[in-house]
Parts: C-alpha cells; sequence; structure tokens
C-alpha cells in the first residue's frame, strides 16, 4: 500500500521547514516563515501533478521553529508541567523520573477532515529501561493532567499513543514500542498496566526511540477513516501503521500533545506540527459539534485476557470446599445410623 497522496504532498512542505535542510537555516536566519507557513499546499510542492487546491495548511493549528512569538509564548499554544521550550525542540519531559508535560492548541478544530503531521524525537540514556512514551490527543478537555501519558483519563475524544515501555506483565502480543490509536467516549479507561490493549482500535510496532534522526507520525481522519502513518527511517517515505473505518469525532475538540516518565525515563521532544485540513468533497454535510465520539469497535469490547491462565477464582474454591464438607458431614452421619443400627441387631441377638 502506497502512502496516501496528501502526505507525499504535504511531507514535502515540510521539509522545506525541517532543520536538516539547508532552508531551515535561512528560516533561523530570519527569512520569512510566513510565506512558507501561509503558502497552500500546491505552492510548496513544484513537480507534484497530483495534488488538491482544498488541502491547505492550517498555521492556528500548527507548531514550528522558531516557536517563540512575543515572550515566552507560543502562538495558539499552551503548555504545562515539565515542558521547556528551546530554540530547536519543545521538551514534554527530560530524560529523569515521574515528569509530566504536555502542550495543546488553544484554537478549536472546526475541519471536518484534517492531517496532522508530527515531528518528533525520543531518546535518552536508557538502553534496554525506558519510558513511557507520548500521545497525541484530539481531545475535548484540555490542559488537565493526568495519568494517561501526563493527561486525563476517561477522556472524549481520540488518542493515538506512541508507548515505548511494555508494561504489560506477560507475553505481549507485539513488541514495543507501539504506536495505537483509541477513541473513547469518556467511559472508558486507559488501562497503562496492560498498555491500553483492551480498547485500542489497531496498532503497529515502530522503533521510534534513539533514532540518528527525527521521526515523524502522520495522522488523518478523512470521512471517518482514522489512519496513521510513521517515517522513522529518514528516506522521505511513510509507512502505513494503522487503519480504522467508522470513527466519528466531533469538531470543536483541541489537538495536544502529552508525554510522561515514571521509574523509567526518556526526552520526549516535539520538533514540529503541521496541520492541513482535507477538501470533505461532495457528500458530506451536517454539523459535527454535537457528536459523541464514536468507532465501530465500541460495540464488541475484546475481551480481557488475563497474564497468566488463571487458576480457580474465589468462588469456584468456596464452593468445591462447601459441597466437600457437607459430602464428608453427610458421609459420616450415614455412616453412624449404619453403626448404630448394626449395634443395636447385635445386642438383639444377644438377649
Ligand atoms: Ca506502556
Amino acid at each position: 500500500m502506497s502512502p496516501p497522496r496528501q502526505q507525499r504532498i504535504s511531507r514535502k512542505g515540510w521539509n522545506m521547514t525541517s532543520s536538516r535542510g539547508g532552508l531551515s537555516s535561512l528560516i533561523m536566519l530570519g527569512l520569512p516563515i510566513l510565506f512558507i507557513n501561509f503558502c497552500p499546499v500546491e505552492m510548496q510542492n513544484e513537480g507534484e501533478t497530483a495534488w488538491n487546491t482544498a488541502d491547505y495548511y492550517k498555521r492556528e493549528h500548527s507548531l514550528g521553529r522558531p516557536y517563540q512569538g512575543t515572550g515566552w509564548q507560543i502562538p495558539y499554544w499552551d503548555f504545562h508541567g515539565s515542558t521547556i521550550v528551546t530554540n530547536q525542540y519543545i521538551r514534554l519531559t527530560p530524560d529523569s523520573r515521574s515528569m509530566q508535560g504536555a502542550l495543546w492548541n488553544s484554537v478549536g478544530i472546526q475541519m471536518r477532515n484534517w492531517e496532522v503531521q508530527m515531528q518528533f524525537q525520543i531518546h535518552g540514556k536508557g538502553k534496554d529501561l525506558f519510558g513511557d512514551g507520548m500521545v497525541f490527543w484530539y481531545a475535548k478537555d484540555r490542559m488537565i493532567p493526568g495519568p494517561v501519558f501526563g493527561s486525563k483519563d476517561y477522556f472524549m475524544g481520540m488518542a493515538i499513543f506512541l508507548d515505548t515501555y511494555s508494561n504489560h506483565n506477560g507475553p505481549h502480543n507485539h513488541q514495543h514500542p507501539y504506536i495505537s490509536a483509541m477513541v473513547n467516549n469518556g467511559s472508558l479507561h486507559y488501562d497503562h498496566d496492560k498498555d491500553g490493549t483492551h480498547t485500542q482500535l489497531a496498532g503497529c510496532e515502530v522503533k521510534i526511540r534513539n533514532l540518528q534522526h527525527d521521526s515523524w507520525v502522520a495522522i488523518r481522519y478523512e470521512n471517518d477513516v482514522l489512519s496513521v502513518s510513521t517515517d522513522i527511517l529518514g528516506k522521505n517515505a511513510w509507512a502505513p501503521c494503522l487503519r480504522v473505518e467508522g470513527v466519528q469525532l466531533p469538531t470543536g475538540y483541541h489537538f495536544g500533545v502529552s508525554s510522561a516518565t515514571g521509574d523509567l525515563t526518556d526526552n520526549h521532544d516535539v520538533i514540529a506540527i503541521k496541520t492541513y485540513e482535507l477538501d470533505a468533497g461532495p457528500g458530506v454535510q451536517g454539523s459535527r459539534d454535537q457528536i459523541i465520539p464514536a468507532a465501530k469497535l465500541f460495540e464488541q469490547p475484546r475481551e480481557r485476557i488475563e497474564d497468566k491462565p488463571a487458576g480457580w477464582s474465589g468462588i469456584k474454591i468456596f464452593f468445591v470446599t462447601l459441597f466437600g464438607i457437607l459430602g464428608t458431614v453427610v458421609l459420616v452421619v450415614v455412616g453412624v445410623m449404619v453403626y448404630q443400627n448394626h449395634q443395636q441387631n447385635s445386642r438383639k441377638r444377644f438377649y
């Protein structure tokens, strides 16, 4: 499966502002970045024959170097916790224990279809032990610290987990780092100890840690289809990760990125976020501001499988013991009665 066209197109546009390209040094020297940012996608990509004039870069939902406007503020973005902003990256957590940080877009999403491309790096001193990872959010509530990679549980919206550490206490059916998607209507708990296995819609294994170059993840939401692709090889090509149909997300929610460390640590750095509005196409009508987040898999929650084969449950042990005791009592009583009857018969014979 080849990467979707829009991803290829917008990716080329992105590279123009990437720190790795020669252009970026010009940008750092003051070349008007606004020109690039306000360009429709097609203007950034000469040579591409297939482009859609309705796909536009959305500056108010994007983030790139240089981050700061005036003072310490980042235009359109708020941050909290351990987050620090440097010239080169926005570090959600440093490579130290028990940190939580997040970055949230302050402008609600009014687009029906969109694609977000996040450039990031997860790296640290740990060779075998590291964690926990980061999450890209499209959520109703923003700037609320919590246990889900530094953000609140029982969220409403969608989460794309970039989970570097396997908390699952037993054999996994996949390796880590692992990218997975979850859609929540506010009723579901993200089970951190199980790596969210029981609420995920789909996922894929991707080695997104301690790479020599930056990593990219693309999250595309188009006509109720959620798809995630990655570029971790530094070869400027997308690899499909997951695709889920029948995902319903309202408008008005916010983009965000959060991260947390616990006993295990890593640097979690966001470098850029590029957001594009996608053409909704004909036939897609109606307001989306009041719907509840939903995915088809909500209807069939998968069975929770324990780490080890479960032994007898407490109730089973109780009943087996109870019936065992009752059976023994009945046998003893019957035995005593038989014995007494036998004794009486013996005495009768003597007299
Ligand atoms: Ca985990």
